[in-house]
């Protein structure tokens, strides 16, 4: 493991996760900066300058993942990719993300500073729409990139206020038409990321570095219910066909059907549309989301494969449609990238332990193609996708300083 002459500064990143978190900034710090708005184009542009400053060249695909690159001595070989999100939660915190776009960018500046070529070169990547809160589902950058699914497959998605995710997408494109283009998909030596953990382990075993093994699965579902608008004060519940209480006997049944006594199945309903969203109008028509993970992939097929039965079995008067937008099946990171991330911990002096990460991450399309890891942080009190998201200046510097360790002994 090289000594690194190039010392991560945990002042210029804490400075710079605060330049970024006043890009959205809702109450209680946390920020809204969802995927394909200004904001996020706002946040993009803070990259750009700040890879101006150390010479890094910029580019977008097609996807709109945004690109900084460094060249290594050895311009042939294939680059070491570090990154993350810029896009977060409607009611987000401030480094979900952001910490590890950022921790990639002090990589390149600790260097740069330093003097420092590598052998191989090194590319940061913001990918887009990690969250996946406004356009379900999440990943549709790193998966167009990693040729999970064609650009476009997700065209027709819409947000909540009806836009279309190949306008949204098409206007952000334009927005940053001064960008140079890059095309879509690459093929890195190695992907290592930093985030936070969003959980309360490393806290409560007081420890500085999480080495991530891998990544639980996941599936999305969308349900949508349909029934038949009528008068609440003439329509007889009898002959009513009302989509809000059917959904409700859905959800209910799902949350009995996905019941685990060891707390290892994660089950959320998380958002829910009602039309016409009237008091005093019988619903006719309601669309919930299912968001289902587990670690076992035979798992999470077999009692992911019963929803629709079990939705189904819930209607009464009204019709339903399931539809999955999102599969994921659990993966593992690449062992020889978990030794490097450990050893670089353990170099660096600072305590860590080898865990599953329970939220899903670019890097498990990332790792679709070539090796891949990712380096915790610890989350205070586990709070994420909440405004009181927190880890400290101090804990996020030691993250970076592992990152820069490995990213060092992979690029040579
Ligand atoms: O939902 C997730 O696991 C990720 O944080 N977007
Ligand atoms: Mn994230
Ligand atoms: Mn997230």
């Amino acid at each position: 493991m090289p000594q690194s002459a190039a010392r991560a500064s945990e002042t210029r990143q804490w400075n710079r996760l605060m330049d970024l978190a006043e890009i959205g900034a809702i109450a209680g710090n946390g920020v809204n900066r969802q995927a394909l708005t200004p904001g996020d184009r706002a946040a993009r542009r803070l990259m750009v300058g700040w890879a101006a400053d150390i010479g890094a060249t910029v580019s977008i695909d097609e996807a709109n993942n945004l690109w900084l690159r460094v060249e290594g001595s050895d311009a042939s070989a294939a680059p070491v990719l570090t990154g993350s999100h810029l896009d977060s939660q409607p009611k987000g915190g401030r480094f979900d993300g952001a910490y590890g776009v950022v921790a990639g960018l002090e990589v390149i500046a600790a260097l740069h500073d330093a003097g420092i070529v590598t052998r191989r070169p090194i590319e940061v990547v913001a990918w887009t729409n990690e969250e996946g809160s406004r356009f379900a589902p999440g990943c549709t950058g790193s998966m167009s990139w990693a040729g999970t699914h064609d650009v476009h497959h997700w065209d027709e998605v819409r947000d909540q206020e009806g836009v279309y995710y190949s306008t949204a997408l098409a206007e952000q494109m334009k927005a940053e038409s001064d960008l140079p283009r890059r095309p879509l998909g690459s093929k890195p030596y190695a992907y290592v990321e930093a985030h936070i953990e969003q959980g309360p382990i490393l806290e409560a075993e007081a420890l500085d570095i999480g080495v991530v093994t891998g990544i639980q699965g996941s599936r999305w579902f969308t349900v949508t219910v349909s029934g038949e608008s009528a008068h609440a004060g003439t329509a007889p519940v009898s002959l009513r066909k009302d989509a809000m209480i059917e959904a409700m006997r859905a959800i209910l049944a799902l949350s009995e059907a996905m019941h685990d006594p060891e707390d290892v199945l994660r089950f959320t309903v998380g958002r829910l549309a009602v039309s016409p969203n009237a008091s005093n109008s019988v619903a006719d028509s309601v669309t919930f989301s299912i968001d289902l993970r587990h670690p076992d992939t035979e798992t999470l097929r077999r009692r992911g494969d019963t929803i629709p039965d079990v939705v189904r079995a819930a209607m009464r008067a009204c019709t339903v449609v399931v539809r999955e937008s999102f599969h994921a099946d659990p993966l593992a990171f690449a062992p020889a990238v978990i030794d490097q991330i450990e050893q670089a911990a353990h170099a660096a002096g600072f305590s860590h332990r080898r865990i599953a990460s329970g939220a899903f991450h670019d890097a498990q399309f990332a790792a679709r193609v070539c090796q891949a890891g990712m380096i915790f942080v610890p989350s205070r009190a586990g709070i994420s996708h909440n405004p009181a998201e927190f880890t400290s200046a101090a804990q996020l510097a030691k993250g970076t300083e592992v990152l820069l360790r490995t990213v060092l002994a992979l690029a040579g």
